[in-house]
């Protein structure tokens, strides 16, 4: 009797901590602002070209988005930290689907520029008191969270919210902000949608001096995505900054929504846009932003696919 009660009350603790896929939910995260030094050239080089670069002129001070565990307790691990496998840049990839409720919980914890913070989300249903979105005379304190302080976004999955968008700081600081890697993405899921078996986020931005992908540049850097014959894989290519980037990825094709067939596909600042396909083609790939001075600055990785 005792297991059997013992059963019913973990079945019923994991449901309330993994809603059920089709259920509404609600989904609360802990993110926070936070100093961090960033590398975009960790590894040193340009494997490519055979360029090297000394860490001491590519490393910088920034403040990210990281992760925490409920009430702020703790920095999440690294591996649930980050969206892309290479650190702090973007930031965590909030998840929800069509009829959930999101709850984030933002803290500014920027102890380097002291300025205040925000989060502001595309592509979800809120209220102006969660717009994130600094109007002098007219935003509150969701606007302009200062050091030390937290506020609460309530944000809803509509019917039309389906796919992926980008968060960020829009803060009175957001232009230095967005320059330092103050951003992240949300992927919601349409209703009846399965979950890839894989999801890859591919931030455009200019970053450090550098073209990056993930805040990273250069093969070797940018993030090295990996799957398996068979796997359904899901790109979730976004951008923000001052250009226009065209996502190619080297032995794939995928069909855009207009029926069309395509193995590159733009996104400018603030675009977002996710596809989709069977991998059926086994090998390390190149992906990478087509235009050409972006690639020869960093905005290049590999793409392994396992049989
Ligand atoms: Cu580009």
């Amino acid at each position: 009797m005792r297991g059997i009660r013992r059963g019913l009350l973990c079945a019923v603790l994991a449901a309330a901590a993994y809603p059920a896929e089709s259920a509404a939910a609600t989904r609360e995260y802990w993110v926070a602002a936070v100093p961090t030094r960033w590398n975009p050239v960790i590894n040193g080089q340009d494997a490519i070209h055979g360029a090297r670069y000394d860490a001491a002129a590519t490393i910088f001070p920034t403040v990210t988005y990281r992760r925490y565990s409920r009430g702020f307790r703790a920095p999440a691990p690294s591996a649930e930290d980050t969206a892309s496998g290479v650190g702090r840049i973007p930031g965590p990839l909030l998840k929800a689907r069509v009829g959930d409720t999101l709850k984030v919980h933002f803290k500014n914890l920027d102890t380097l520029t002291r300025a205040p913070h925000s989060m502001h989300f595309h592509g979800v249903e809120y209220k102006p008191s969660s717009d994130g979105s600094y109007v002098p005379g007219f935003s509150g304190r969701d606007a302009e969270v200062k050091v030390g302080q937290s506020v609460t976004y309530t944000l809803h999955a509509g019917r039309d919210s389906g796919g992926v968008w980008s968060y960020h700081d829009h803060g009175p600081a957001m232009e230095a902000s967005l320059k330092g890697g103050m951003y992240g993405a949300l992927s919601i899921l349409r209703r009846g949608e399965r979950r890839p078996d894989r999801e890859f986020v591919a931030f455009f931005t200019a970053l450090g001096g550098f073209e990056t992908i993930d805040g990273r540049a250069f093969v070797g850097n940018t993030p090295v995505f990996k799957a398996r014959v068979g796997d359904v894989v899901q790109w979730d290519v976004l951008s923000l900054g001052d250009e226009f980037h065209t996502f190619h990825v080297h032995g794939h094709r995928w069909r855009a929504s207009s029926g069309v067939t395509q193995d590159t596909r733009s996104v400018g600042p603030a675009e977002s846009w996710s596809v989709r396909w069977r991998e059926d083609a086994p090998g390390t790939w190149l992906y990478h932003c087509h235009v050409e001075s972006h690639m020869m600055q960093g905005m290049i990785g590999l793409y392994r696919v396992s049989r």
